[in-house]
C-alpha cells in the first residue's frame, strides 16, 4: 500500500484538464488570477478527515505553471474545504510563489493571534465561510462572526460562498460583517432563471446596498445549463452565464474580481479547458478599461495594496 492510497479520489471525479489552449484572449500585464486552489500532496499535506471529497492532486508547481501558460502574473489562492482548517498546503505554495501568490485561509474559532500573525506573513489577507451544505458541516455564526472581527483587526477580508436561494436567510450575517466581503461564484445564481428575476435582483441589492460587498464574476463552467460550447472556436463560451456576469461588472467594476476556480473541484460531467476560461473574460468585460480593472486594478488593491 502507498501512502497516499487512503486519499484515492472521489468516484467521478474529472481530473483537471491537462492540456489547456492558449488563450486568444491576452490578458493584461500583471494580471491576477484570484480564485484558484492546490490540494496536497497527501503525502505529505494529508486531506482532513472531516472533508467532503477527496480531490486529484494538484501542485504549487503546476498551478504556477499554468498561470504562465494562461498569460497571468500573480494567484489568490483560496483554502479548499478538502484541507479543511490546515492551511499548510495553500502557505507552502505562497512561501513558494516569490511573492506572487496571496492567500485566502479557512481558520476556526481556537486560531491564536500568533498563528493569525503568521499566516499574515506568508501572504494570507482574507478568511472564507463556506455556506453551501454539499461542502462543510454548520459553523455557528457568532464563531464567524468572532473570527471576521479579529480578522478585520489585520486588515483581512471575509470571502463568502453560498447558493442564491439562501441569501435570504443569510443576509443579516452578511450584512452585519465588519470587513470587506467578497462573494465567490456571483453568489451562486440560478441561471435558467431571468438576469432581472428577483434572485438575481436580491443579489444585486446586495451589492448596491453595500458598498463593502465585492464578487468574484467565476466559475461559468459551474453555473452554466447550456454548457461548454461544442466547439473551441464558438463565440459565446458559456452564454448562459454571460448576462450574469456582464451585469455585475458594469454595475460595480471597481469591486469585481475573476479566477480560473482552477483545478475545478467536484466537476463530474464536463471539465472546462482553462485556456477557453480565459476567453470567456472578454464576453463579460467588454471593454479594455474593464478588463483591466477585473483583472489588475481590483485584485492589487484587495491582495498587493502596497504595491498598486
Ligand atoms: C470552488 C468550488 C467548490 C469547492 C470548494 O473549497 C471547496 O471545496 O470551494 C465547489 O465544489 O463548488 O470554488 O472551488
Amino acid at each position: 500500500m502507498t501512502a497516499t492510497a487512503p486519499f484515492q479520489k472521489t468516484p467521478g471525479w474529472l481530473d483537471w484538464y491537462a492540456g489547456p489552449s492558449k488563450p486568444r484572449f491576452k490578458v493584461p500585464p500583471g494580471a491576477v488570477d484570484a480564485h484558484c486552489h492546490v490540494f496536497g500532496p497527501p503525502a505529505k499535506f494529508p486531506y482532513v478527515p472531516e472533508r467532503k471529497y477527496t480531490p486529484c492532486e494538484a501542485s504549487k508547481a503546476q498551478l504556477f505553471t499554468l498561470r504562465d501558460h494562461l498569460g497571468f502574473s500573480r494567484n489568490v489562492i483560496v483554502q479548499a474545504t478538502c484541507h479543511g482548517a490546515d492551511n499548510a498546503a495553500m502557505v507552502d505554495a505562497l512561501e513558494a510563489s516569490d511573492g506572487k501568490a496571496r492567500g485566502v485561509a479557512t481558520v476556526r474559532r481556537d486560531v491564536t493571534d500568533a498563528e493569525l500573525r503568521a499566516l499574515h506573513e506568508a501572504g494570507v489577507r482574507g478568511v472564507r465561510f463556506n455556506f453551501i451544505r454539499r461542502l462543510v458541516d454548520f459553523t455557528p455564526k457568532d464563531e464567524l462572526m468572532e473570527i471576521a472581527g479579529r480578522v478585520h483587526k489585520l486588515g483581512w477580508h471575509v470571502v463568502i460562498y453560498f447558493e442564491a436561494v439562501d441569501l435570504p436567510e443569510l443576509w443579516d450575517f452578511f450584512t452585519a460583517l465588519p470587513t470587506t466581503v467578497v462573494v465567490d461564484h456571483m453568489g451562486r445564481p440560478d441561471v435558467s432563471k431571468p438576469v432581472d428575476g428577483p434572485e438575481f435582483e436580491l443579489f444585486i441589492k446586495f451589492m448596491t446596498g453595500h458598498p463593502n460587498v465585492w464578487s468574484k464574476v467565476s466559475c461559468p463552467e459551474r453555473l452554466s445549463v447550456s454548457g461548454p460550447p461544442a466547439l473551441k472556436g464558438e463565440q459565446r463560451p458559456y452564454r448562459d452565464v454571460v448576462p450574469f456576469a456582464r451585469r455585475i461588472v458594469e454595475t460595480f467594476p471597481d469591486r469585481v474580481l475573476w479566477g480560473t476556480d482552477w483545478p475545478h473541484p467536484n466537476l463530474k460531467d464536463h471539465m472546462p479547458d482553462d485556456g477557453l476560461l480565459v476567453d470567456f473574460i472578454p464576453h463579460i468585460a467588454t471593454a479594455t478599461a474593464l478588463q483591466h480593472r477585473l483583472l489588475v486594478e481590483n485584485p492589487m488593491r484587495l491582495y498587493w495594496p502596497e504595491l498598486s
